[in-house]
């Protein structure tokens, strides 16, 4: 038996992103991607789980459950629909939401930009535009001057490094193939720019997007910063596990300085990062390896492996040297039970950091929701809440019920 105690002011949380859960974020790229025949989205976010509307019980059936925070996103392409005209009912919406969570006793972390551009931004050069950066911290100044006195954390960018980590691991082919697929021209054409002009977030994959992303997050944490300075702020990252098969030592040590230490690197002023894992990437010599034999793997395709988080939290602190905040980790599974399991030993992980004195913050599970999971659409099921795509009825699994407990006790004690 282990026995888990975890700090005072822990934070156990979900989180959830706009597009993946509200539903009709019809002014943002992703949406026309999802629209278009050829589209390389399997199927459209269409009312996605409707939590624009029902985000009320939604927080109020995650408070009852156990948990002290919430991390959502608010939608750029709601709150900036047109260039530089910002919609009062869409920051009284995420106003409410705020409001919502603090009354129900969750603390909201709050995500500036997770993955969805407004269109006009992608005709103005999208992540290699120039003036990105200042317009993304314009909108976040906006932001923040209204809820900024009332949340706990902001993180900036969700997950700055995607593209790099989805072509490097070869979830996706390289940026050349895609720009020739049906889809990508058409979406271009949609919005009235070329195939390499469109450049939507996930595929910022060169350096000059790198930097463009990188500055857009210190832009905007100026500006935060100069309207809250005690408000804390960072930027999330995906960090697998990237380790060398055979013969993979170099390539495994390149991916791990591109894909993660460079990012790593340029955040150490900030106030945390957001650590977000889900499995190990092994590479040989020819590259990724993909899942070893006999190890399970989850339905996104992934190693079943709960310690890479240990392992990537261990990796950011070296790095960057500032606090951890687990800002997702999870499963996407039809067996609840393996989710339980995989939380179990990814908890393991997480007091293995905090016994060793490496300040992380609190755990965040990936997703609150059943939700859509961008170009793999609704199959692929991470949350600890059932949706039914019919009725939009919502059923919170037995993991939730037990992650729930340990948010709720801020201690466990597992049979490992
Ligand atoms: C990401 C995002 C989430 C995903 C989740 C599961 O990591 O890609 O932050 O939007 O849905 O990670 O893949």
């Amino acid at each position: 038996m282990a026995k888990y105690q975890f700090p005072d002011g822990f934070l156990w949380g979900t989180a959830t992103a706009a597009h993946q859960v509200e539903g009709n974020n019809t002014n943002s790229d992703i949406w026309l991607m999802e629209q278009m025949s050829g589209s390389m989205f399997v199927e459209p976010s269409g009312n996605a789980c409707e939590h624009f509307e029902r985000y009320a019980s939604d927080i109020a059936l995650l408070a009852s459950l156990g948990f002290n925070s919430y991390r959502f996103s608010v939608e750029w392409a709601r709150i900036e629909p047109e260039e530089g005209s910002f919609s009062d009912s869409a920051l009284e919406h995420y106003s409410s939401m705020v409001d919502c969570c603090i009354a129900q006793g969750l603390k909201p972390f709050i995500t500036l930009h997770h993955f969805t551009s407004p269109q006009w931004l992608i005709q103005r050069g999208g992540w290699e535009g120039s003036d990105t950066p200042a317009l993304f911290a314009r909108y976040a100044e906006k932001v923040i001057s209204v809820l900024g006195s009332r949340i706990n954390g902001v993180c900036t960018i969700n997950e700055a490094n995607i593209g790099r980590v989805l072509t490097s691991s070869g979830m996706l082919p390289s940026l050349d193939i895609i720009r020739q697929t049906p889809g990508w021209r058409a979406a271009a054409n949609a919005l009235d720019v070329t195939a390499d002009e469109f450049m939507p977030f996930m595929f910022a994959i060169s350096e000059s997007g790198r930097q463009t992303i990188m500055a857009a997050h210190r832009q905007a944490v100026n500006c935060i910063k100069s309207i809250q300075p005690a408000l804390s702020c960072g930027i999330t990252l995906a960090v697998q596990d990237i380790v060398a098969g055979p013969g993979g030592e170099e390539i495994a040590a390149k991916h791990r300085r591109e894909v993660n230490e460079v990012y790593l690197n340029e955040i150490t002023e900030d106030d945390f990062v957001g650590v977000q894992c889900y499995s190990r990437h092994r590479y040989d010599s020819n590259g990724p390896m993909g899942p070893e034999s006999g190890v399970e793997v989850t339905d996104m395709g992934y190693e079943f492996w709960p310690e890479a988080l240990e392992q990537t939290i261990r990796q950011a602190y070296d790095v960057a040297g500032i606090p951890v905040l687990v800002t997702e980790n999870g499963i996407a599974t039809t067996d609840d039970r393996r989710r339980i399991d995989y939380v179990t030993r990814a908890l393991t992980g997480v007091q293995a950091c905090l016994n060793d004195g490496i300040p992380v913050l609190g755990y965040t599970y990936w997703s609150a929701m059943d939700n859509f999971e961008w170009m793999l659409g609704y199959r692929p099921k991470f949350g600890i809440i059932a949706i039914d795509r019919k009725t939009q009825g919502r059923s919170v699994k037995q993991s939730g019920k037990w992650l729930g407990d340990i948010a709720r006790t801020n201690a466990t004690t597992f049979s490992v």
